[in-house]
């Protein structure tokens, strides 16, 4: 099945097995020559190799993005919001293949790049078509004879750093916006998945004015930092580790400019006794809400690491959640049937392993799980976990770090204060989820949550027009929703007087 996929991403993609940078529009050899091998996590088989990019690279591609500012700010509107539904449509009729690329890439099953990534990528570039269109200045009249008018601007070239647990999708909710707001991009993909944003610069090339968008790969450390760092972009946009969110801030400190962060989260997912006193289908649909710390193989910066429920109903509903949790289909991604795939890298398996035993060190109790997972033939070379279920309480590490795997520490509470208090006793401030049908309940748990998105009686839900982004250390700005633009925006302001007497 493996190599079937990679056959076909080769042929139709590909075209040969190594990829250059995309700056001006065209692919071009990093300046040293350097690349380095992407290998997939299923099997541990080699994709392509790719540019081991270097400042220098970062400077051509910040070169192309300059040349091509001043035009594509002057791009109507109208003429913007053609172009992102023109990506859009491009995506759609390519997102079999994109959706094939990102499963062998990230090792995510093809249920959900199919199913979730692609569709949502897709959908991020009609929304923030409509979003421009829709979008105007506004009139302060500060007397009868002075108007102060306001403009939205772009505010030039800007800097985007992806990481590798979304990786279309999380370039999407970046692209989109930015190109709406007429800026041009440098942006740089996760080291371990660069194909899917590849991919997309091949397949949207003709669509975009050329320099608009360039794509740059390489380490973080290196090629992440020279473009963080560069006084040439008037905006960073990251998405990633509070550890690499902070070291961004403090490059781009020094040159002023405005920035947006995406980071770690330990989200709290709240049942309450409800769920077990009303109908089945409404306790299965908080089952399923439950073992969706599995979701990407809890590699989700929301993943709901962390369960809470109400002591009176915590041993049946845990019993019944565990079965479920049995029932996860781990294996092959590539297979459509499979609901959990390998985890991204060798450094995410090892760092799950890891927490896995600092759990059980720090006396939780494993329920399900707790171990790698062998599923036979070629794939016991991929990094695959069983889904894991601890019970313990918010004090221990497997309940304050972010783990960023198919683990979730369950712990119970006694009343909505005491869920209040658990679920807020965390730096990070993401997403949390609540399980109640009792309005007031739900409603008091979601205002006092301390974070940027509370699902209630859903979980893992990211519709563009909805506003996602962090409280604490989970970062800060919105993204999806169009509070976007305002991110890749600045306001000017005439401020006019239409008085005719000397002053
Ligand atoms: O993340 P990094 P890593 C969390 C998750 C995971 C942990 C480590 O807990 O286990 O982070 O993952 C680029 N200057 N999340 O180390 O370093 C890097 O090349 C500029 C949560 O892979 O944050 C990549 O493109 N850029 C998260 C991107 O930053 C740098 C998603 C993310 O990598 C850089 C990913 C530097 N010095 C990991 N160092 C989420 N919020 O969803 C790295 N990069």
């Amino acid at each position: 099945m493996f190599q079937q996929a990679i056959d076909t991403v080769r042929a139709k993609a590909l075209g040969s097995s190594r990829y250059g940078n995309f700056i001006d529009g065209r692919w071009i050899e990093p300046i040293e020559g350097k690349y380095f091998a992407d290998h997939s996590p299923i099997n541990g088989r080699l994709i392509a190799e790719f540019a081991e990019s270097t400042p220098a690279d970062i400077e051509l591609a910040l070169d192309a993005a300059h040349r091509a500012r001043a035009k594509w700010a002057a791009v109507s509107p109208t003429d913007r919001a053609r172009i992102l539904n023109r990506i859009a449509d491009r995506l759609e009729d390519n997102l079999e293949i994109l959706a094939l690329a990102e499963t062998m890439d990230n090792g995510k099953p093809i249920r959900e790049t199919r199913g979730a990534d692609l569709p949502l990528a897709i959908d991020h570039f009609r929304y923030f078509a409509g979003c421009i269109r829709a979008e105007e200045g506004s009139i302060s009249t500060i007397d009868e004879k002075t108007i102060a008018y306001h403009f939205k601007e772009p505010i030039g070239v800007v800097g985007q750093i992806i990481p590798w647990n979304f990786p279309l999708l999380m370039a999407a909710w970046k692209l989109a916006p930015a190109l709406a707001a007429g800026n041009c991009i440098v942006i740089k993909p996760a080291e371990q998945t660069p194909l899917s944003l590849m991919m997309f610069a091949e397949l949207t090339a003709d669509i975009l004015p050329t320099g608009v968008i360039n794509i740059v790969t390489g380490h973080g450390s290196v090629v992440g930092r020279a473009l963080a760092e560069s006084p040439r972009i008037g905006k960073v946009a990251f998405t990633g580790s509070t550890a690499t969110g902070r070291a961004i801030m403090g490059y781009a400190a020094s040159n002023l400019i405005p920035q947006t962060m995406e980071l770690g989260g330990k989200s709290p997912n709240i049942f309450l006794p409800d769920v077990m006193e009303r109908d089945d289908a409404f306790l299965d649909k908080a089952v399923e809400g439950f073992a969706l710390f599995a979701f990407n193989k809890g590699e989700v910066c929301t993943c709901p690491s962390r369960a809470l429920i109400h002591e009176s109903i915590f041993d049946r509903f845990l019993e019944k959640a565990i079965a479920r949790v049995e029932r996860i289909r781990v294996g092959d991604p590539l297979d459509p049937e499979t609901q959990m795939g390998p985890q991204a890298s060798q450094d995410q398996l090892s760092k799950i392993l890891d927490y896995i035993e600092i759990g059980k060190g720090e006396g939780a109790s494993c329920r399900t799980g707790g171990e790698r997972f062998l599923p036979g033939g070629e794939l016991d070379q991929g990094y695959f976990v069983r889904p894991t279920v601890f019970v313990g309480d918010n004090s221990m590490r497997i309940f304050q770090d972010e783990i960023f795997g198919p683990v979730v520490s369950v712990t119970p509470f006694t009343d909505i204060d005491d869920a209040i208090g658990i679920a807020n006793d965390t730096r990070y401030g993401l997403g949390a989820g609540v399980w109640s049908r009792n309005g007031n309940d739900a409603y008091r748990l979601g205002r006092s949550i301390q974070a940027g998105r509370v699902w209630t009686n859903c979980y893992h839900a990211y519709p563009a027009h909805a506003a996602f982004g962090g409280y604490k250390e989970s970062g800060f700005g919105r993204e999806n929703h169009r509070a976007m633009l305002a991110h890749y925006q600045q306001t000017k302001n005439l401020l006019v007087s239409y008085d005719e007497q000397p002053l």
